[in-house]
């Protein structure tokens, strides 16, 4: 049985102009189809063969499976940066926004660590809103497929470096890509419903 490849939760137009069709048709169409074709030949007649996503990146990361590894990373990375954006402008929770405050000062403060992180990578990569191995919220980035969970932490929020997520949108400047997303494109809902599971409080909103 093979893991399908999730929807997209808009249409490929959804997130112009800060994302334009023609970069979500490419993203989700060649670039996230192409690891989940990988990922089913991959696994097609192995022990994994009926194994969730999300079991088949821990198991990949325990056994040293690179190539596997790369390929159902980022097969799951990029559906939950679909999730991480919207085209309707939201809040964090009342919850998750006096965590953000505590932690990083505001909502300022958040864009200008998170835009940071993003910037970091040198090649490709992914900058997060995570839950850390003490349930305390931080940003980080990680490089390639690497992905918070293989390392004890918890994404809320993700927003994809790599050169194809705005390179014909944004061309080299990914600061100004890393911006609008923040400020145009995240979907503070997900996000606050991932940190009341998480830490197993109801958001308010
Ligand atoms: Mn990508």
């Amino acid at each position: 049985m093979a893991i399908e490849l999730p929807p997209l939760p808009y249409g490929f137009d959804a997130l112009e102009p800060h994302i334009s069709a023609q970069t979500m048709e490419i993203h989700y169409g060649k670039h996230h189809q192409g690891y989940a074709d990988k990922v089913n030949d991959a696994i097609k007649g192995t022990e994994h063969e009926n194994a969730t996503l999300v079991s088949v990146v821990t198991a990949a990361a325990g056994s040293g499976d690179q190539d596997l590894f790369n390929s159902a990373a980022q097969m799951w990375n990029h559906d939950f940066f679909w999730k991480s954006m919207g085209p309707e402008r939201t809040e964090p929770s009342d919850v998750l926004k006096t965590e953000i405050n505590k932690v990083f000062g505001g909502m300022d403060g958040f864009k200008e660590k998170f835009v940071a992180a993003g910037g970091s990578e040198f090649g490709s990569g992914w900058a997060w809103l995570i839950l850390n191995s003490v349930g305390a919220l931080e940003i980080i980035s990680t490089t390639d497929a690497d992905t918070p969970l293989v390392h004890d932490q918890t994404p809320l929020l993700t927003c994809d470096v790599w050169e194809h997520a705005y390179y014909l949108d944004y061309q080299n400047r990914r600061g100004e890509f890393l911006e609008t997303f923040v400020d145009h494109l995240v979907n503070w809902d997900f996000a606050s419903e991932n940190f009341a599971a998480a830490s197993g409080s109801k958001p308010s909103w």
